[in-house]
Protein backbone atom coordinates (compact mmCIF):
# COMPACT_ATOMS: atom_id res chain seq x y z
CA UNK A 1 0.00 0.00 0.00
CA UNK A 2 2.87 2.42 0.56
CA UNK A 3 4.49 2.26 -2.70
CA UNK A 4 4.36 4.67 -5.03
CA UNK A 5 6.37 4.54 -8.22
CA UNK A 6 8.47 7.85 -7.39
CA UNK A 7 12.37 7.40 -5.57
CA UNK A 8 12.12 8.78 -2.14
CA UNK A 9 14.61 11.31 -3.42
CA UNK A 10 12.38 12.95 -5.31
CA UNK A 11 11.95 16.62 -3.86
CA UNK A 12 8.09 16.12 -3.61
CA UNK A 13 8.42 12.05 -2.50
CA UNK A 14 6.13 12.84 0.61
CA UNK A 15 3.55 14.87 -0.41
CA UNK A 16 3.26 12.01 -3.59
CA UNK A 17 3.05 9.63 -1.10
CA UNK A 18 0.54 10.81 1.21
CA UNK A 19 -1.74 11.60 -2.16
CA UNK A 20 -1.43 7.84 -2.31
CA UNK A 21 -2.25 6.76 1.07
CA UNK A 22 -5.30 9.09 0.83
CA UNK A 23 -6.43 7.63 -2.70
CA UNK A 24 -5.88 4.29 -1.67
CA UNK A 25 -8.34 5.20 1.51
CA UNK A 26 -10.99 5.89 -1.30
CA UNK A 27 -10.10 2.68 -2.63
CA UNK A 28 -10.50 0.65 0.36
CA UNK A 29 -13.71 2.75 1.60
CA UNK A 30 -12.27 3.90 4.60
CA UNK A 31 -11.36 7.69 3.41
CA UNK A 32 -14.46 9.47 2.62
CA UNK A 33 -13.95 11.46 -1.10
CA UNK A 34 -14.57 15.15 1.45
CA UNK A 35 -11.10 13.49 2.45
CA UNK A 36 -9.81 14.35 -0.43
CA UNK A 37 -10.63 17.86 -0.58
CA UNK A 38 -9.31 18.76 3.49
CA UNK A 39 -6.12 16.81 2.24
CA UNK A 40 -5.56 19.36 -0.58
CA UNK A 41 -6.18 22.14 1.79
CA UNK A 42 -3.74 20.82 4.63
CA UNK A 43 -0.95 20.37 1.87
CA UNK A 44 -1.31 23.99 0.75
CA UNK A 45 -0.91 25.13 4.34
CA UNK A 46 2.32 22.11 4.15
CA UNK A 47 3.52 24.01 1.15
CA UNK A 48 4.01 27.37 3.02
CA UNK A 49 5.43 25.81 6.25
CA UNK A 50 7.99 24.02 4.18
CA UNK A 51 6.99 20.29 4.32
CA UNK A 52 8.87 20.04 7.91
CA UNK A 53 8.47 20.44 11.13
CA UNK A 54 9.18 23.29 12.74
CA UNK A 55 10.78 24.24 16.14
CA UNK A 56 7.73 25.28 17.67
CA UNK A 57 5.45 22.42 16.39
CA UNK A 58 8.11 20.37 17.78
CA UNK A 59 7.25 21.66 21.41
CA UNK A 60 3.75 21.13 20.83
CA UNK A 61 4.52 17.62 20.28
CA UNK A 62 6.46 17.14 23.24
CA UNK A 63 3.53 19.12 25.21
CA UNK A 64 1.18 16.57 23.54
CA UNK A 65 2.89 13.75 24.57
CA UNK A 66 3.59 15.00 28.14
CA UNK A 67 -0.20 15.07 28.46
CA UNK A 68 -0.92 11.55 27.40
CA UNK A 69 1.61 10.15 29.59
CA UNK A 70 -0.24 12.29 32.66
CA UNK A 71 -3.59 11.59 31.42
CA UNK A 72 -5.92 9.23 33.67
CA UNK A 73 -7.51 8.08 30.46
CA UNK A 74 -6.12 9.23 27.01
CA UNK A 75 -7.58 8.44 24.08
CA UNK A 76 -7.20 8.86 19.82
CA UNK A 77 -9.76 9.82 17.90
CA UNK A 78 -9.31 8.06 14.37
CA UNK A 79 -11.42 9.80 11.14
CA UNK A 80 -10.83 8.84 7.00
CA UNK A 81 -7.97 10.54 7.29
CA UNK A 82 -5.62 9.98 9.88
CA UNK A 83 -6.50 6.22 9.36
CA UNK A 84 -5.04 6.33 5.43
CA UNK A 85 -2.52 8.26 6.36
CA UNK A 86 -0.89 6.97 9.73
CA UNK A 87 -2.55 3.54 10.67
CA UNK A 88 0.75 2.07 12.35
CA UNK A 89 2.32 5.26 13.72
CA UNK A 90 -1.11 5.70 15.48
CA UNK A 91 -0.74 2.20 16.87
CA UNK A 92 2.43 3.10 18.25
CA UNK A 93 1.40 5.98 19.66
CA UNK A 94 -1.25 4.33 21.70
CA UNK A 95 1.04 1.56 22.53
CA UNK A 96 3.48 4.52 23.89
CA UNK A 97 1.34 6.19 25.66
CA UNK A 98 -1.32 3.70 27.15
CA UNK A 99 -4.50 5.29 24.95
CA UNK A 100 -7.13 4.18 23.72
CA UNK A 101 -7.87 3.85 19.79
CA UNK A 102 -11.53 5.38 19.22
CA UNK A 103 -13.11 5.78 15.75
CA UNK A 104 -14.91 8.71 15.23
CA UNK A 105 -16.66 10.17 12.09
CA UNK A 106 -17.82 13.25 10.57
CA UNK A 107 -19.75 11.78 7.36
CA UNK A 108 -20.12 8.30 9.30
CA UNK A 109 -21.61 4.84 7.81
CA UNK A 110 -21.62 1.65 9.45
CA UNK A 111 -19.62 0.05 6.82
CA UNK A 112 -16.78 2.70 6.96
CA UNK A 113 -16.81 2.22 11.02
CA UNK A 114 -15.95 -1.22 10.55
CA UNK A 115 -13.95 -0.97 7.82
CA UNK A 116 -11.32 1.94 9.64
CA UNK A 117 -11.41 -0.52 13.16
CA UNK A 118 -10.42 -3.52 10.98
CA UNK A 119 -7.81 -1.50 9.07
CA UNK A 120 -6.29 -0.24 12.28
CA UNK A 121 -6.61 -4.07 13.74
CA UNK A 122 -4.61 -5.20 10.45
CA UNK A 123 -1.79 -2.44 11.18
CA UNK A 124 -1.31 -4.13 15.20
CA UNK A 125 -4.30 -2.80 17.19
CA UNK A 126 -5.40 -4.95 19.86
CA UNK A 127 -8.88 -3.09 20.52
CA UNK A 128 -10.68 -0.48 19.09
CA UNK A 129 -14.18 1.54 20.67
CA UNK A 130 -15.98 4.03 18.57
CA UNK A 131 -18.43 1.21 16.92
CA UNK A 132 -20.83 1.20 20.18
CA UNK A 133 -21.65 4.55 20.43
CA UNK A 134 -23.70 4.57 23.71
CA UNK A 135 -22.55 8.03 24.46
CA UNK A 136 -23.02 11.36 22.71
CA UNK A 137 -21.14 14.53 22.64
CA UNK A 138 -23.90 17.24 24.19
CA UNK A 139 -24.34 20.65 21.89
CA UNK A 140 -23.71 18.81 18.31
CA UNK A 141 -26.26 17.58 16.21
CA UNK A 142 -24.30 15.35 13.31
CA UNK A 143 -22.56 12.00 13.84
CA UNK A 144 -19.49 13.00 15.53
CA UNK A 145 -21.69 13.33 18.45
CA UNK A 146 -21.93 9.59 18.68
CA UNK A 147 -18.56 8.06 21.02
CA UNK A 148 -18.18 5.37 23.15
CA UNK A 149 -19.22 6.12 27.20
CA UNK A 150 -16.51 3.91 27.71
CA UNK A 151 -14.20 6.00 25.54
CA UNK A 152 -14.17 9.57 24.47
CA UNK A 153 -17.11 9.86 26.84
CA UNK A 154 -14.91 9.14 29.28
CA UNK A 155 -11.69 10.53 28.28
CA UNK A 156 -9.79 13.06 30.27
CA UNK A 157 -6.91 13.68 27.05
CA UNK A 158 -8.18 13.33 23.65
CA UNK A 159 -6.08 13.46 20.52
CA UNK A 160 -8.12 14.70 17.44
CA UNK A 161 -6.54 14.90 14.15
CA UNK A 162 -8.09 17.17 11.83
CA UNK A 163 -10.54 17.49 13.35
CA UNK A 164 -13.69 19.91 12.24
CA UNK A 165 -14.54 23.10 14.65
CA UNK A 166 -17.54 22.22 16.00
CA UNK A 167 -16.87 19.09 17.96
CA UNK A 168 -13.36 20.95 18.96
CA UNK A 169 -15.39 23.51 20.77
CA UNK A 170 -18.14 20.72 22.54
CA UNK A 171 -15.21 18.89 23.62
CA UNK A 172 -13.67 21.99 25.30
CA UNK A 173 -17.13 22.35 26.55
CA UNK A 174 -16.96 19.40 28.44
CA UNK A 175 -13.51 19.95 30.25
CA UNK A 176 -11.60 17.79 28.12
CA UNK A 177 -8.07 18.18 27.07
CA UNK A 178 -7.56 18.35 23.39
CA UNK A 179 -4.77 18.18 21.47
CA UNK A 180 -5.28 18.54 17.98
CA UNK A 181 -3.33 18.02 15.06
CA UNK A 182 -4.22 20.49 12.15
CA UNK A 183 -1.82 22.45 9.69
CA UNK A 184 -4.02 25.10 9.27
CA UNK A 185 -3.45 27.47 12.54
CA UNK A 186 -6.43 29.72 11.80
CA UNK A 187 -9.19 26.69 12.01
CA UNK A 188 -11.21 26.53 14.30
CA UNK A 189 -10.22 23.44 15.94
CA UNK A 190 -6.63 24.70 16.20
CA UNK A 191 -7.79 27.93 17.54
CA UNK A 192 -9.83 26.04 20.33
CA UNK A 193 -7.11 23.40 21.33
CA UNK A 194 -5.18 22.99 25.05
CA UNK A 195 -2.33 21.96 22.84
CA UNK A 196 -2.43 23.21 18.93
CA UNK A 197 0.21 20.86 16.64
CA UNK A 198 0.50 22.79 13.37
CA UNK A 199 1.70 19.86 11.41
CA UNK A 200 1.27 17.21 8.86
CA UNK A 201 -0.52 14.17 10.58
CA UNK A 202 2.36 11.83 8.86
CA UNK A 203 5.16 13.33 10.62
CA UNK A 204 3.31 14.76 13.89
CA UNK A 205 1.89 11.51 15.15
CA UNK A 206 5.62 9.75 14.90
CA UNK A 207 7.26 12.95 16.89
CA UNK A 208 4.29 12.81 19.42
CA UNK A 209 5.62 9.08 19.63
CA UNK A 210 9.10 9.70 19.76
CA UNK A 211 8.47 12.23 22.33
CA UNK A 212 6.52 9.79 24.52
CA UNK A 213 9.12 7.25 24.53
CA UNK A 214 11.92 9.59 25.59
CA UNK A 215 9.44 11.02 28.56
CA UNK A 216 8.86 7.36 29.31
CA UNK A 217 10.51 7.69 32.71
CA UNK A 218 9.71 11.08 33.53
CA UNK A 219 8.69 11.86 36.88
CA UNK A 220 5.04 13.89 37.03
CA UNK A 221 6.55 16.88 38.17
CA UNK A 222 8.85 16.98 35.17
CA UNK A 223 5.85 16.15 33.02
CA UNK A 224 4.28 19.12 34.65
CA UNK A 225 6.83 21.56 34.11
CA UNK A 226 6.35 20.58 30.71
CA UNK A 227 3.01 21.01 30.23
CA UNK A 228 3.26 24.31 32.27
CA UNK A 229 5.63 25.46 30.12
CA UNK A 230 3.70 25.49 26.91
CA UNK A 231 2.09 28.23 25.93
CA UNK A 232 -0.89 27.75 23.33
CA UNK A 233 -0.78 31.09 21.72
CA UNK A 234 2.90 31.27 21.15
CA UNK A 235 2.80 28.72 18.97
CA UNK A 236 -0.28 29.25 16.95
CA UNK A 237 1.27 32.57 16.27
CA UNK A 238 4.84 30.92 15.34
CA UNK A 239 3.08 28.88 12.75
CA UNK A 240 1.23 31.83 11.07
CA UNK A 241 4.99 33.78 11.25
CA UNK A 242 5.90 30.51 9.67
CA UNK A 243 3.13 30.52 7.07
CA UNK A 244 3.31 34.22 6.44
CA UNK A 245 6.87 34.84 5.95
CA UNK A 246 8.18 31.81 4.96
CA UNK A 247 11.36 30.96 2.57
CA UNK A 248 10.43 29.27 0.38
O1 LIG B 1 -13.42 10.71 7.87
P1 LIG B 1 -14.46 11.72 8.25
O2 LIG B 1 -15.82 11.37 7.74
O3 LIG B 1 -14.51 11.96 9.75
O4 LIG B 1 -14.08 13.13 7.57
C1 LIG B 1 -12.79 13.68 7.79
C2 LIG B 1 -12.62 15.07 7.11
C3 LIG B 1 -11.14 15.44 7.24
C4 LIG B 1 -13.01 14.95 5.63
C5 LIG B 1 -13.54 16.10 7.81
O5 LIG B 1 -13.24 16.14 9.18
C6 LIG B 1 -13.38 17.48 7.21
O6 LIG B 1 -14.05 17.85 6.25
O7 LIG B 1 -12.44 18.24 7.77
P2 LIG B 1 -12.14 19.77 7.33
O8 LIG B 1 -13.21 20.65 7.89
O9 LIG B 1 -11.81 19.83 5.87
O10 LIG B 1 -10.82 20.07 8.15
C7 LIG B 1 -9.65 19.35 7.97
C8 LIG B 1 -8.49 20.19 8.52
O11 LIG B 1 -7.34 19.36 8.55
C9 LIG B 1 -8.14 21.41 7.66
O12 LIG B 1 -7.90 22.54 8.50
C10 LIG B 1 -6.84 21.00 6.94
O13 LIG B 1 -5.97 22.11 6.77
C11 LIG B 1 -6.24 20.01 7.93
N1 LIG B 1 -5.44 18.95 7.27
C12 LIG B 1 -5.69 18.32 6.10
N2 LIG B 1 -4.76 17.38 5.85
C13 LIG B 1 -3.89 17.39 6.89
C14 LIG B 1 -4.34 18.38 7.82
N3 LIG B 1 -3.69 18.63 8.96
C15 LIG B 1 -2.60 17.86 9.23
N4 LIG B 1 -2.12 16.91 8.40
C16 LIG B 1 -2.74 16.63 7.22
N5 LIG B 1 -2.26 15.68 6.39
Amino acid sequence: MDEIDVPESHPRYESLLTRHRIEHGVDLGITSRQGLIAQGRGEAYDYLLGERTTESADRAERAAAAHLLRADHPVLSVNGNAAALVPGELVDLADATGADLEVNLFNRTAERMERIADHLREHGAEAVKGLQADGRIPGLDHERAKVDADGIGDADVVLVPLEDGDRAEALAEMGKTELVIDLNPLSRSAQTATVPIVDNIIRAVPGITEHARDLQGASSDELDRIVDDFDRETALSAAEDAIRSGDL
